[in-house]
């Protein structure tokens, strides 16, 4: 599985979609589980890739082949995260806030949170606080879940909430956040209800705002 896991890793840093998902394929068929092939070999590559763009080895069409290589991995094991027998646990509504359009992330969130009994309705991402304000007004919307990527867009989580609040609801949803550059400080700071450092502890986050 060790050198299965390798390839895909390099599969993802250069972008090689057709090899990602020959190997995530091929892990699957040898029984690797879904969570080590996200962990181990999925999510890593995704860090060396921001480390080149960092240096300035890589450039964005570089970490975009990238991203697709490793959503096109997502996809093979999404089936495998997604239980779709359990009963609903809540409605989240996802999306990526405004002006940020890293998607990776959320959507493996709301995977997670699928799988877990959740229903998601996902925005998309360049999601603008009045998108997420007008989706709770039509009800049934348990939790709002924001994910921001770039530090020049995580205001818009704080927006969203000021949002909420002038439209007289924000008592009628929880406000879940996360993405690279977010922390529990910030989280805190802007009155949300729970932040999450990754997909799994999203799926947490997200039970103990429902209970
Ligand atoms: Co961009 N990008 N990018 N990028 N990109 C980063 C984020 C960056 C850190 C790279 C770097 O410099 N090292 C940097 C941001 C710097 C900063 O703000 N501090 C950056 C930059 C600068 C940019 C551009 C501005 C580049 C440019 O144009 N000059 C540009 C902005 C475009 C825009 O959004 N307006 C840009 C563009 C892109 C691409 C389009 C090429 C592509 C995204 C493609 C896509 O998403 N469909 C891209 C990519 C791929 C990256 C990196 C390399 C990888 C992101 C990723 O998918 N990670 C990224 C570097 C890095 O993060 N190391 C980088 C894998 C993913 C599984 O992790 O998204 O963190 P992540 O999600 C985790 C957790 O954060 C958490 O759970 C997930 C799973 O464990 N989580 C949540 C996420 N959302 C959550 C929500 C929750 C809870 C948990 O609750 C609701």
């Amino acid at each position: 599985m060790k050198e299965i896991f390798e390839l895909i890793y390099e599969g993802v840093k250069t972008g090689d979609l057709e090899a990602v998902r020959e190997q995530v394929q091929n892990a699957i068929n040898s029984d690797g589980s879904p969570e080590a092939i996200l962990k181990e070999a999925l999510i890593p590559p995704m860090e060396e890739v921001g480390q080149l763009f960092e240096e300035g080895e890589y450039f964005v069409p570089e970490m975009l082949i990238a991203a697709r290589a490793m959503q096109a991995g997502l996809e093979l094991i999404k089936p495998l995260l997604i239980d779709a027998d359990v009963e609903s646990e809540g409605t989240v509504v996802l999306g990526t806030v405004k002006g940020d359009l890293h998607d990776i992330g959320k959507n493996l969130v709301g995977m997670m949170l699928e799988g877990a009994g959740f229903e998601i309705i996902d925005l998309g991402t360049d999601v603008s606080p009045e998108d997420f304000v007008n989706k709770v007004k039509e009800g049934g919307v348990d939790i709002i879940g924001m994910s921001a990527l770039l530090t020049t867009t995580m205001p818009q989580m704080e927006a969203t909430i000021q949002a909420l609040v002038d439209a007289g609801i924000r008592d009628k949803v929880k406000v879940l956040i996360g993405g690279a550059p977010v922390t529990l400080e910030y989280c805190e700071r802007i009155g949300a209800d729970g932040f999450a450092g990754d997909a799994s502890k999203a799926v947490k986050a997200a039970k103990s705002n429902i209970a």
